[in-house]
C-alpha cells in the first residue's frame, strides 16, 4: 500500500493564502479599491455584512506570519499580490509603497528559507478596470500584462516562478455568471468573454514572465466529474460539466484549443470574442507547472431546468466539511491520474496549489488532520501511478476571509481570533510540521 510516507524526498511542502483574504489595510499606502471592496458593501452580498477591510491584518503582521511558516518548516509560500496596491486604478506607473510591501514580504520569506510563489491575480481586480468592463473587455488582458511586468521587474531577482491566475473558472462562474462573488454580475452564458480574456491575460503575462527568464504556472480549480448514473442523459451532462469546469481553462493552455461547448449552444469562437491568433498566443508559452486546486469531486445529472446542460447531484455517504463539501480523498488520485491520461506528454509537472477543509471554530481539528492525511495519501498513490506531482500547498496557513461566507468557514492550520488578531496554531499545524519534518529527514538521508 502506498501512503504519504512514500512521497518523494524532494517533494515540496507549502501553505497558500490570497491577498484580499488576509491582508486588510485596504486603504493604506495608496492601494486603490478592488471589486471585492465594492462588492462587500452591497447589502446581502457577504454573510454578516463582513469584508476583507481588516481580515488577518497580515499587511502589518506579515513578520509574525512568516515566523509561523518558518516554524512550520514549509519550503514554499503561495500568496497573491493585490493588483490595486501596485496599480490603484489598474493602469499606469507602479505605486511604489505597494511594491515595497511585497519586497519586504519576499525578503522576509527568503531570510526564513522559504521560496515565495506569488499568484498575480486572485480575484481582486482594481475597481477602475471593472468600470471599463472588467474581464468582459479585451483591454483588461493587456492591462494585466503591464501589471505583471511591473511586479516582475521589482521582485523578479528573488522570485523564480509565478502563478498567473487563481481559479479562473470560479471567478468566471461565481463572479460573472451567478453574481455570488465580486463583481456580482449575473450574465450566465453571456459571461464567456470573461473566460477568454482571463486566458488571454495569462498568455500575455506568461510571455512577459518568460522574456524575463521566469517560470510560469496557473492554478486551476479541477474536479473529477461523476455521472449520476449510466443513463446517456446523465453521462452527456457530466461531459458538458467537465468541458466547462475542467477543460475550459486547461485545454487551451495544453492543447491550444477550446473544448466542445456546443451543448451550451456556444460556437468555437465563444460567441465571437476569440480573434485569430488568440489561441496560439494563449498556448505559446508552455507551462512550467500546472497548479491544481482540489477540494471535492462533483456528481452531475441530466438538467432539470432549461438554461444549463447539467444539474448538480448530491454525493451521498461521505463525511462533509463545515462548508458542507463532500470529503473524498480518492477523488484527488482519480483527478491526477485522469489529467495524465487526458493530456499525456503535454501535461507539465503538477503542484497541488490548494487543498484543505473548513471546520468550525476551535482548536480540536482531528477532522482537518484526517482530511490532510487522506489527501496526501492520494497524492502519493497518484505519483506511484506515474503522475509527476512535485509539491503540495495546503489551503490555508490561517483562518481568513472566505469570500461570500465571511469569516464563518475556518480553513487555517492556524486559528485567528478576529477580535484580537491573536494567532494560535491548531493541532493540524503540529501534524503538518511533523509530516514535513519526517520527509525532510528522508531528504537529508537520500
Ligand atoms: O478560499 C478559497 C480560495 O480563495 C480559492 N480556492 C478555494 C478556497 C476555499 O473556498
Amino acid at each position: 500500500m502506498v501512503t504519504r510516507f512514500d512521497l518523494p524526498a524532494q517533494f515540496r511542502w507549502g501553505v497558500s493564502t490570497a491577498a484580499y483574504q488576509i491582508e486588510g489595510a485596504v486603504a493604506e499606502d495608496g492601494r486603490g479599491p478592488s471589486v471585492w471592496d465594492v462588492f462587500c458593501e452591497r447589502p446581502g452580498a457577504v454573510k454578516g455584512g463582513e469584508s476583507g477591510r481588516v481580515a488577518c491584518d497580515h499587511y502589518h503582521r506579515y513578520g509574525e506570519d512568516v515566523e509561523l511558516m518558518r516554524e512550520l518548516g514549509v519550503d514554499g509560500y503561495r500568496f497573491s499580490i493585490a493588483w490595486p496596491r501596485i496599480q490603484p486604478t489598474g493602469s499606469g506607473p507602479a505605486n511604489q509603497p505597494g511594491l515595497a510591501f511585497y519586497d519586504r514580504l519576499v525578503d522576509r520569506l527568503l531570510a526564513a528559507g522559504i521560496t515565495p510563489l506569488p499568484t498575480l491575480f486572485h480575484w481582486d481586480l482594481p475597481q477602475a478596470l471593472e468600470e471599463t468592463g472588467g474581464w468582459l473587455t479585451r483591454d483588461t488582458a493587456h492591462r494585466f500584462a503591464e501589471y505583471t511586468g511591473l511586479v516582475a521587474d521589482r521582485l523578479g531577482d528573488r522570485v523564480p516562478a509565478w502563478i498567473t491566475l487563481n481559479e479562473p473558472i470560479v471567478h468566471l462562474v461565481f463572479g460573472y455568471a451567478f453574481g455570488i462573488h465580486a463583481p456580482g454580475r449575473t450574465l450566465m452564458l453571456d459571461a464567456l468573454p470573461a473566460a477568454h480574456h482571463q486566458l488571454l491575460a495569462h498568455g500575455l503575462a506568461a510571455a512577459a514572465l518568460r522574456d524575463r527568464g521566469h517560470q510560469v504556472l496557473i492554478a486551476n480549480n479541477l474536479t473529477p466529474v461523476w455521472a449520476a448514473s449510466d443513463a446517456p442523459a446523465d453521462v452527456a451532462a457530466a461531459e458538458a460539466y467537465d468541458a466547462l469546469h475542467n477543460r475550459l481553462f486547461t485545454d487551451p493552455l495544453l492543447l491550444g484549443r477550446y473544448p466542445d461547448l456546443s451543448s451550451y449552444g456556444l460556437s468555437e469562437d465563444l460567441g465571437g470574442c476569440v480573434r485569430p491568433g488568440d489561441l496560439e498566443l494563449i498556448a505559446a508559452t508552455p507551462l512550467d507547472g500546472l497548479g491544481v486546486n482540489y477540494y471535492n469531486p462533483t456528481r452531475i445529472a441530466a438538467p432539470t431546468d432549461p438554461g444549463l446542460p447539467f444539474a448538480e447531484a448530491e454525493i451521498e455517504g461521505v463525511p462533509r466539511t463545515h462548508f458542507g463539501w463532500p470529503v473524498v480523498p480518492e477523488g484527488l488520485r482519480e483527478l491526477l491520474v485522469s489529467l495524465r491520461e487526458r493530456y499525456g506528454d503535454a501535461l507539465p509537472p503538477i503542484t497541488i496549489t490548494e487543498n484543505g477543509c473548513s471546520t468550525a471554530e476551535g482548536l480540536d481539528d482531528q477532522f482537518r488532520i484526517g482530511y490532510l492525511a487522506g489527501h496526501l495519501d492520494a497524492v502519493a498513490e497518484a505519483i506511484a501511478a506515474g503522475v509527476d506531482v512535485r509539491g503540495y500547498f495546503t489551503w490555508s496557513l490561517m483562518d481568513n476571509f472566505e469570500w461570500a461566507q465571511g469569516y464563518g468557514e475556518r480553513f487555517g492550520l492556524v486559528e485567528v481570533d478576529f477580535e484580537t488578531q491573536r494567532r494560535t496554531p491548531r493541532a493540524s499545524y503540529a501534524w503538518y510540521r511533523e509530516m514535513i519534518g519526517a520527509r525532510r529527514s528522508s531528504r537529508s538521508r537520500s
